[in-house]
Parts: structure tokens; sequence; C-alpha cells
């Protein structure tokens, strides 16, 4: 499909070391992706979905022990080990292919290699990145069919040089122990191996978009980060947009897609979609510009329903891979906690077994939910009802506030806005976030997880703080950056804030900041919102309950500066001395 030699010299190369039976190009025709579905169907990879109420949506399942990214056999493999940094997990990239090598040999024997030619970005346009993902998996296919734009026209369109992604992906043998996710930046490669899960094998997304994406961006001048994109419409037509760090579910989905309150729908207010997960930022005319690289939506499903985000449920509609759902045989759907309360019957849990929902534990969800915590679908970004007109747009969006966000019970309020750029990104990099179902290992303990970014970023995390400075410096109208938290609990450990599409209200009042319309309150950690300026027309919430949700304790936050201390000791010698003094400053106001 393509004359660059490079790609076909490299493939050959990947062809000896695995050893398929034979090598197959997707082309990204319709006919091909049907014959693969009906070949996935036929081996039991793919359950093909109730076609009259689900059209054209599959189910799939991975291993009992596969679902989930796991950030401990991530790797970064620079040549120098201070360049991947102390929070990366490093191997010496000789050792690495050595020792990968042994798991690649002979594993695609007998199997079909699949080259699938994909875009980040728009194809052709000059902020697109290209890479070639090569995969044993048609479930990895066909994701990423629908994640990126891929097929004929991206390998025509791709440079005739050795500048795309080189990503190899095998299944293997999906033994936990040998699982690796590793990256090589100076050398545009991903190796995955072990894996047959979401963002471990998905490699244009957290791997290339993120990891490989932060480190190019480093090197050429702009930011690859863990953000949604969205355009606040007013009545007058205008739209402003806004990009949001979370950490991984966390909301980026649910903001990305939210449905106005009554009160600023009557009015004629709309929130469009760019992104939900991934933004590429560059400079340009003195502002910053955003553009999303991805085609689709790799979404939490658990939660998502008519009233918490109808936008993203009718997306799924149709032509939607769900991964680790429930699979309702009674009308052969598909259910998932939260999607209603009607939890079916007659129901195939997760892990392939017959389901009994009376015995469900909020307790132990992992064990007795129907659908996995990280349960996911794969739909594609052109059937959303609220896909913004500029998604397409290879120019991007530009940006008027960055908005970082986190789940802390306490401390947090609900939204701060920085004094300035720098210290808005000493506010993103001392991000903290209860951990999630969205990677293996521990749930809901406190860690930092700067900009939203801890398993993501390509390089040390020092060096990507200094370059967020940077970016700073080389944008004359630099975006307003907040701090937002919807996740603060009352005493028996319920959410104070409604959230969803009420999460509105704060964007409404980070615009009008931005716009210089509203006054705020200056405190030791940045501008909080007077009660008043938080419109709460229509909802059940106190003065009172507002004034606890914008409050900012500070022994709480001074708990927490030593906390931040070990934290950057443990980033290590190139924490930029900005950040420092941004430190020492909080501490000084917190007094
Ligand atoms: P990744 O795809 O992993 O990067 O996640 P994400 O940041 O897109 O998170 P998502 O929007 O899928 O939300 C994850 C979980 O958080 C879901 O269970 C949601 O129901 C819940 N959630 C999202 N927004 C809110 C909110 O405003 N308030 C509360 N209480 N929960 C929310
Ligand atoms: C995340 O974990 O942030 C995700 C899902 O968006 S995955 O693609 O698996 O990384
Ligand atoms: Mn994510």
């Amino acid at each position: 499909m393509t004359s660059n030699k490079y790609i076909n010299q490299w493939i050959d190369e990947m062809a000896a070391l695995t050893k398929p039976e034979k090598i197959v190009w997707i082309d990204g025709s319709e006919e091909q992706t049907v014959a693969l579905r009906e070949e996935a169907c036929s081996s039991g990879e793919l359950i093909r979905l109730n076609q009259d109420l689900l059209p054209n949506c599959y189910l799939h399942r991975t291993a009992v022990n596969d679902v989930a990214r796991v950030e401990g056999r991530t790797f970064i493999c620079t040549r120098k080990k201070e360049d991947a940094g102390n929070i990366n997990n490093w191997m010496d990239p000789v050792e690495c292919y050595a020792k990968l090598k042994k798991l690649y040999d002979g594993s695609m024997k007998g199997e079909t290699m699949y080259v699938i030619p994909y875009a980040m970005g728009q194809v052709g346009s000059d902020f697109a990145k290209y890479g070639i993902e090569l995969t044993d998996s048609i479930y990895v296919v066909l994701n990423m069919l629908i994640m990126t734009r891929a097929g004929r026209a991206v390998a025509e369109a791709m440079p005739q040089d050795d500048s795309f992604v080189k990503g190899l992906h095998a299944k293997g043998t999906l033994d936990p122990e040998n699982r690796y996710i590793c990256h090589f930046p100076e050398d545009n490669t991903i190796w995955s191996v072990n894996s047959a899960y979401g963002g471990n094998v998905l490699l244009g997304k957290k791997c290339f978009a993120l990891r490989i994406a932060s480190y190019l961006g480093r090197k050429e001048g702009w930011l690859a980060e863990h953000m949604l994109i969205l355009g606040l419409e007013n009545p007058e037509g205008e739209i402003k947009y806004i990009s949001a760090a979370f950490p991984s579910a966390c909301g980026k989905t649910n903001l990305a897609m939210l449905i106005p309150p009554e009160y600023y729908k009557k009015k004629g207010y709309k929130i469009w979609t760019v992104g939900d997960d991934i933004a590429w930022l560059r400079v340009k005319d003195g502002r910053l510009w955003a553009i999303n690289p991805e085609n689709g939506f790799f979404g939490v499903a658990p939660g998502t329903n008519e009233h918490s985000n109808p936008n993203a449920l009718h997306t799924t509609e149709r032509d939607t891979i769900f991964t680790n759902v429930a699979h309702n045989l009674d009308n052969n759907t598909v259910w998932w906690e939260g999607l209603n309360d009607n939890p079916p019957t007659n129901c195939i849990n997760w892990k392939g077994e017959k389901w009994d929902y009376r015995k469900y534990d909020k307790a132990d969800k992992i064990n007795t939910s129907a659908a996995h915590p990280n349960s996911r679908f794969t739909a594609m970004a052109k059937n959303c009802p609220c896909i913004s007109s500029e998604f397409d747009n290879p120019a991007g969006v530009p940006i008027s506030a960055i908005v970082f966000g986190g789940r802390r019970a306490k401390t947090a309020p609900l939204v701060y806005q920085s004094f300035n750029w720098q210290h808005g990104a000493f506010v993103g990099s001392i991000m903290a976030s209860e951990t999630t179902a969205a990677a293996a290992g521990a749930l809901g303990v406190v860690r930092r997880d700067p900009m939203a970014m801890r398993p993501f970023v390509g390089y040390d995390m020092g060096d990507y703080w200094a370059h967020w400075l940077d970016m700073g410096k080389r944008i004359a109208n630099p975006p307003k950056i907040f701090h937002v938290n919807w996740f603060r609990t009352d005493d028996e450990g319920h959410f104070i804030w409604p959230g969803f599409g009420d999460n509105m209200r704060v964007l409404m009042w980070i615009l009008a900041r931005c716009e210089g319309k509203v006054g705020a309150k200056e405190t030791a950690i940045g501008y909080v919102p007077n009660p008043e300026d938080i419109n709460v027309e229509g909802l059940d919430i106190s003065r009172e309950t507002l004034e606890t949700l914008l409050s900012v304790d500070a022994d709480a936050w001074k708990e927490d500066i030593a906390n931040i201390k070990e934290f950057y000791a443990q980033v290590g010698a190139r924490v930029p001395k900005e950040m420092y003094e941004e430190l020492a400053a909080l501490e000084k106001r917190l007094g």
C-alpha cells in the first residue's frame, strides 16, 4: 500500500521477528471492515448485538486479568535514565528491545499480522502525525478504525520518510508478569506485548498521542495533554473554547458532552464537543490553539445514562464496540451499573459468567458488578449529537481557559483561578486525585497527578514543567488557568456538588473571569468565586453548602504542602526553580 521503503523495511523486520502466517494491510474500506467483524464474530472475539436496537454494535470481553492500563509495566526507554525521569519506569533501550524480542519471537505463528496506517489529527494537515500499528488482534484493528483516521488514504498521505511512529503489538500469552508497554521516544517506537486492553494496545492513544507526542512537543514547541476540549456557545452565537485536564475516570467525557441546565438551555446556551481525552496545543497568532488528534471516544461505560450523559449514551447507540460491559441475554443488548435501575435478570457479567443482580455489593464492585468498573465503549466522534463543527478543522480552536481538576473529597474547592500562567502551571504541578479503576492498582488513594499526565509524560516530569513555563512565555494572550473539583464530599461520603450538567455553572464563572466580567475573592491558593457569582438557580443548594464548596481550609492545605514537597523531591533535580518559588509563596500566604 506504500512505496515508502522505511515502512516496508520495518514491516519486514517485525514480520521476521513475530513470524505471522500472513500480512494484511488495513485499507479502511467498508468491505474489509465488515469481513473482519464477521471473522471476529465467528471466532467469538466479538458478539454481535441486537442489530435493530444497536445497529452495527458489538461486545468484546478481555481476559479477566487484562482490564485496565498497567502503569507498573509501562516504560519509557531513553538512552539516558535521567531523560525519562524519576516518575517514569525506565529501561535501557538495548536491554528492553532484547527482552521484548524474546517475547515477540514467533508470537504470531499461524496468525495474521494486520498493518494499520493511521493519523493522529486531520490527514494532510500541518499538525497531523502518522503512525503504523502492527497487531495480531482484530479487536485492536476495529477499535483503531474508530479511534483514529486509518486506512489507505492515510498510507498515501504519509510523508515518504521514516518519521512515522512504529508501533508493534502482539497479544502474546496475556501473561501479566510478562506484560510490557514500552516507549522509545528517541526511536519513535512503541512495543506492547501480552495485553489486549484499551490504552495498553490502541497505540495511537496514550502511547503515541501522549507519551511519544509529549516528547515531540517539547522538541518542537507544542503541548500534548490529557485534556478534553469543549466549546460553550452563548445566546448570541459566540463560542468560547475550554480545555480541561482531569485524571483518568475523573469526568472529562462527561464535561465535554454536558447538557446545560434548564436555566441556560432556555436562554440558548449550548455545549459542543471537540474532544474528550487528548488535546494537542500550539501557539498561533498570540493564542493557544487546540486540536483533538483522535477520531472517536474510548469512554467509561458505568455511570453513563440518560440523565448523567445523554450525549455519550446516544453516541453509543450505533457503530460501537463495548468492552467488558454486561450482556443482557433477554434482548441481546448491553448493560452497566448506572445505566438504569433495571438490572437484567438474564445476564452475563464482564467475566463471561451468569450474573445475579441480587448479589451485587457496592463495596466489592470488581467481583459482584455486572460490568467492570473500567468497562468502556469505543464510539465514533461523528455519531455524537453535540460534536463541534470545528472537530475536523485542522487549525483547531482557540483556547480561552485551561482547567485542571481531580477527585478530592476535601481540600480543593469547587473552583479557583490561578494568579497567572506561572502560578497556573504550579497549580497543575501540584494536582492530586484519588485513584480510579482506569489503571490497575489500589482505588481511592490520593496521589499527585500533575496536569493529569503522571502516567503519560514521555520524559522527565521536571523538564515537562519547565516546558509548560516556557510555553507560557511564548503566548501573547495565554488562556487563564483554573482548578475545579466536582468531588467534594460531606461527612457521610456523599458528593456535595450535583456535578454533570450543573458543572456548566462553574464554566460560566470561568468564562466570566476570562472576560473580566466578574470579581473574585483573593485567597492564599488563588481567586475563589464570591458565592453570589455562581448561579445556582433551579438547584437545591443552600448558601451555606455553596460556601462550604468554595471554602479554603488553610490547615488542610498546610498539611498538603508537606506532601507536595515530598513529591517535588521525588520528581528530582529538574524541577524548575519557579515551581519552588511558587511553593514558597503559597506556604507564606497560608501563614
Ligand atoms: P478517562 O476516559 O479514563 O480518561 O475518563 P474521563 O476523565 O473521561 O471520565 P468520565 O467522564 O468517563 O467519568 C468517569 C466517572 O466519573 C464516571 O463514573 C462518571 O459518572 C463520574 N463523573 C463524571 N463527572 C462527574 C461529576 O461532575 N460529578 C460526579 N460526582 N461524578 C462524575
Ligand atoms: C485513561 O485511562 O485515561 C483512558 C483509557 O482514557 S485508556 O485508553 O485505557 O488509557
Ligand atoms: Mn483518558
